[in-house]
């Protein structure tokens, strides 16, 4: 198995009793209505059920007499009206939809609209694949966030920044004609999960994207992706009325750049008619923005947010900024430059903000600006494409991560006060929501290079459409459809899979350690980076010296600490109340302070590095032990790359082992065996294991 099916795979079910039950159970099938969302709905079905109960379904136009399967708006299916499901529908919002059963005992897949007929009928054939009793069927879903999206970091080259699975999967030469069927099958991954939008190109923008020949070619895959429910979205270039529009400017006060956007969004919106909007990345590590011209963030997005208006459009203005300069704590920035525009964003615009305030570091706490802009949309931008976390070879279940930070307390209005109550708008009373999550997908056959890299995929779209599933139920989800059903299997794999993050963590950057991984490629480990830009350097992170390590963010230091709400800030600010995960973030800590283990920092230090080795062997030896349940062509691709993880960790603790015991001048204690080699071997690049990297 290529893994190319994904989690939608519908083996036939082996179990004889159960595939007999199920087909018992739906002896008849009904579908009101013949939208193409419908349409949609009824290919997934007919896949999924001659997949799982090998059987051929024809749909009947009436809901039959036998057991049978309806599904239908009130408006669509005079059976669905007489169930008198409309309150509750109106309660689940225009996504939603209740799976449950009829006064005769049908199956019904009740919704408003015909998308929730769809994602209705992926979580149906869920309900099959992981071969859940359809008995006392009580189901009722509908999404907790509006705007669920994917950013592709494609560029118009066919090359992915920081993708890991190969390049871009738009063929941009061939469309508009030629509709690789791939497409389809995107579409079909992410509406099963709810993902409802997608930004094509990387927020490093070209402006050519939005010239016209770009534009029928986003058109066609805009046509696509429509039956599906999902919108396309673009990242937009600031200066595009500069270079494609032949204008002196892109002042965003300049009239006749404000007529250039607005000319520009009529003649996008005359080709797609629910085209999502723009995606910006403005004045952030080189990119254009209004501050070229003196203007603020919230000027430049509103006049793109102006032009999209009228057609409904939305724009995702990204806060992930820092300066040219070199600032005195980069973490801080994002916060100081967009808390005092709280307020002056168009209705229509969202702040879309990395879920930490570095930058996608294995952990990071959570960005202080959830909870500082009450008036304003804040969005969660996730990474899913493994940038920091070993590209597509190291196995790294992160829905722990993004269930970390949306669980955060941000204490914004006293306890309780999550970060996912921000982004799902409840806390400040917010209709536009969103969350966005940076693909980790590629032109591999298996789409994300690693086979567990889907889960990621996967997790980030579940947890979209509800963050408050939990990473542990996701897994079992996840696991059962994509490689089996066997309690033996899902039960081991799963622990694999939720202790891998913290694993990940380990063997990095443990103790709040950050950004000390190899310039430029962020792939290895390079705690010694002290050259170019400071804030792009290591030791400007790690401070390490021979009193001891850590970035000194409290109150005598950066004061970064001040950022956050009471009582955050005084838990964060305090060295002995700091979570340990998060210490060397928040402080500058002596090698022999004393950590909640009894051991001393240093030997703490020490000993995360050695057990996040230690725990990818017993990854292994539980990969080991479930081999016979899978086919062999992924379990051997699994195999050898947890063996290559595996090294790469050894790899890494080493390095910064060695390195950090040149300011801790201490030992490594008796228990741990010595590095192979010298510092100076993991030093010298052309030793890396994948040299260059
Ligand atoms: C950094 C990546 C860089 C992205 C940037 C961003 O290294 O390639 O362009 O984030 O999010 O982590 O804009």
């Amino acid at each position: 198995d290529d893994g190319y099916r994904l989690w939608l795979r519908y083996d036939k079910i082996q179990d004889e009793d159960l595939r007999q039950d199920y087909l018992h159970q739906l002896r008849q099938i009904h579908y009101a209505g013949s939208s193409a969302r419908i349409e949609k709905a009824k290919e997934e079905l007919q896949r999924g059920i001659s997949g799982l109960l090998a059987q051929k379904i024809t749909f009947s136009d009436e809901p039959g007499n036998g057991p049978t399967l309806i599904a239908g708006t009130p408006e669509s299916s005079p059976h669905i009206r007489s169930m008198e499901l409309q309150g509750e529908l109106r309660s689940l919002g225009e996504d939603g939809y209740l799976i449950t059963r009829d006064r005769q005992n049908n199956i019904a897949i009740a919704a408003s609209r015909d998308i929730g007929l769809l994602y209705g009928t992926f979580h149906f054939l869920r309900l099959l694949q992981s071969q859940q009793s359809l008995q006392d069927l009580d189901i009722k879903s509908a999404p907790q966030i509006q705007l669920r999206v994917l950013n592709h970091w494609f560029n118009l080259d066919g090359t992915a920044e920081r993708g890991y699975a190969g390049g871009a999967i738009w063929q941009w030469e061939q469309l508009p004609d030629y509709k690789d069927p791939l497409y389809t099958d995107y579409a079909r991954a992410n509406a099963s999960v709810g993902i409802n939008g997608t930004v094509l190109n990387n927020v490093n923008s070209d402006a050519l994207i939005l010239t016209e020949g770009y534009l029928e070619k986003v058109k066609a895959l805009a046509d696509v992706f429509r039956p599906y429910g999902i919108k396309v979205y673009l990242s937009a270039r600031f200066s595009a009325p500069i270079e494609i529009g032949n204008l002196s400017t892109a002042d965003p006060r300049d009239p006749e750049v404000r007529r250039w956007w607005e000319k520009k969004a009529n003649e996008i919106y005359s080709r797609i008619p629910d085209f999502g909007g723009f995606l910006v990345k403005a004045n952030s590590e080189g990119q254009p923005g209004p501050q070229d011209y003196n203007r603020s963030h919230a000027e430049g997005a509103n006049m793109l947010a102006k032009a999209l208006s009228p057609h409904g459009g939305v724009v995702m203005w990204r806060a992930f900024v820092y300066s040219n300069e070199e600032p005195e704590d980069r973490v801080k920035q994002a916060y100081n430059e967009f808390t005092p525009l709280d307020g002056e964003f168009r209705d229509n615009v969202l702040v879309q903000v990395k879920n930490g305030p570095l930058d996608f570091q294995p952990r990071e706490p959570f960005h202080p600006l959830f909870g500082a802009m009450p008036e304003t949309p804040l969005m969660m931008e996730f990474q899913i494409t493994q940038e920091y976390l070993g590209f597509a070879t190291h196995l790294t279940y992160q829905a722990p991560l993004y269930e970390e930070v949306l669980d955060a307390d941000t204490y914004a209005k006293g306890e309780g006060s999550y970060v996912r109550k921000v982004i799902d708008g409840s806390l400040d009373d917010k209709q536009l929501t969103g969350m966005a999550g940076v693909a980790n997908i590629g032109t591999d056959r298996n789409w994300t290079g690693h086979p567990f890299a889907q889960a990621n995929w996967y997790a980030y779209g579940r947890l979209a459409w509800n963050p408050e599933l939990g990473s542990e139920r996701i897994a079992e989800e996840w696991i059962s459809m994509t490689f089996s059903n066997k309690e033996a299997f899902i039960e081991p794999v799963k622990e694999m899979m939720l202790a891998s993050r913290e694993i990940a963590v380990d063997y990095r950057t443990p103790l709040g350690l950050h950004h000390i991984m190899g310039y430029g490629s962020h792939y290895g480990p390079g705690p010694w980076v002290d050259e170019g830009r400071a804030d792009w350097t290591s030791v400007y992170y790690h401070r390490a010296d021979s009193s001891g390590i850590g970035f000194d963010r409290s109150t005598s230091g950066s004061n970064a600490v001040s950022q956050y709400h009471p009582p955050v800030k005084q838990q964060f600010n305090d060295i002995e109340k700091v979570p340990e995960k998060y210490l060397l973030w928040f402080h500058h800590v002596e090698w022999d302070y004393e950590l909640d283990s009894g051991r001393t920092l240093w030997e703490g230090l020490v000993h995360h590095y050695y057990s996040g080795v230690d725990s990818i062997r017993r990854m292994q030896d539980t990969w080991e032990s479930v081999e016979g349940y899978i086919d062999e062509q992924r379990y051997t691709h699994v195999a050898r790359l947890l063996e290559i993880q595996e090294k790469e960790a050894a790899f890494w603790r080493d390095a910064c082992v060695l390195y950090f015991q040149q300011f801790s001048g201490r030992p490594i204690p008796d228990a741990y065996p010595e590095p192979d080699h010298p510092l100076e071997y993991y030093q010298d690049p052309l030793n890396k294991y994948v040299p260059g990297l």
